[in-house]
C-alpha cells in the first residue's frame, strides 16, 4: 500500500516538474528574444538621442525593398526621415516596371520581370513625394505611391 501511494505521487510530480521546466525555459526564451529585438536596432529607434542619432543618420544607408507588378508598387508609402540616406532597391514581380520621383530627379530605369534596379539617394527635401511607374498606361492603372520625408 505504501509503496503503491509513493509511486503515484513521483508519477504525479513528475508532469508537474516538466510544466514547470518549460514554462521556465520558454519564458525565459521569451525574455532572451525580447531583449534581443529591443536591443536590435538601438541606431534608428527614437530613444537614442542627440548626437549618436545625427551620426547615425549621417553614416547609415537605409535599404528600403520595394515590389512592382500590375499595377502596383508595395509598400505604396514610405516614410523617411530629413536627412536619411536612402537605398531603394526594385524587383519588378511582372511584365516591366521603373521607378520615377520627378520632383527628386530620382528614378530606377526599366526593369524586367525577376529583374532589380537600384536608386541612392539623401532625402534632404521634407514633404511628400509621388513615386509611379512611366511604363505604358501603368501610373494611370494606379501604379503609384508616396515618399513621405519628415
Ligand atoms: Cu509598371
Amino acid at each position: 500500500m505504501e509503496e503503491d501511494n509513493n509511486q503515484s505521487t513521483a508519477v504525479k510530480q513528475n508532469p508537474l516538474m516538466i510544466a514547470v521546466v518549460a514554462g521556465v525555459l520558454i519564458l525565459g526564451g521569451i525574455g532572451f528574444l525580447l531583449t534581443r529585438s529591443g536591443s536590435g536596432r538601438p541606431a534608428s529607434e527614437p530613444a537614442v538621442e542627440g548626437v549618436s542619432e545625427e551620426v547615425a543618420l549621417a553614416q547609415e544607408v537605409r535599404d528600403i525593398s520595394l515590389e512592382a507588378g500590375s499595377f502596383f508598387f508595395a509598400p505604396s508609402e514610405i516614410r523617411v526621415k530629413t536627412g536619411e540616406k536612402i537605398r531603394i532597391t526594385l524587383t519588378a514581380k511582372d511584365l516591366m516596371h521603373d521607378f520615377n520621383i520627378d520632383a527628386l530627379g530620382i528614378k530606377i530605369p526599366v526593369t524586367k520581370s525577376g529583374e532589380s534596379g537600384v536608386v541612392e539617394f539623401t532625402a534632404d527635401t521634407p514633404g511628400e513625394f509621388e513615386y509611379y511607374c512611366s511604363v505604358g498606361q501603368h501610373r494611370a492603372n494606379g501604379q503609384v505611391g508616396k515618399l513621405i520625408v519628415e
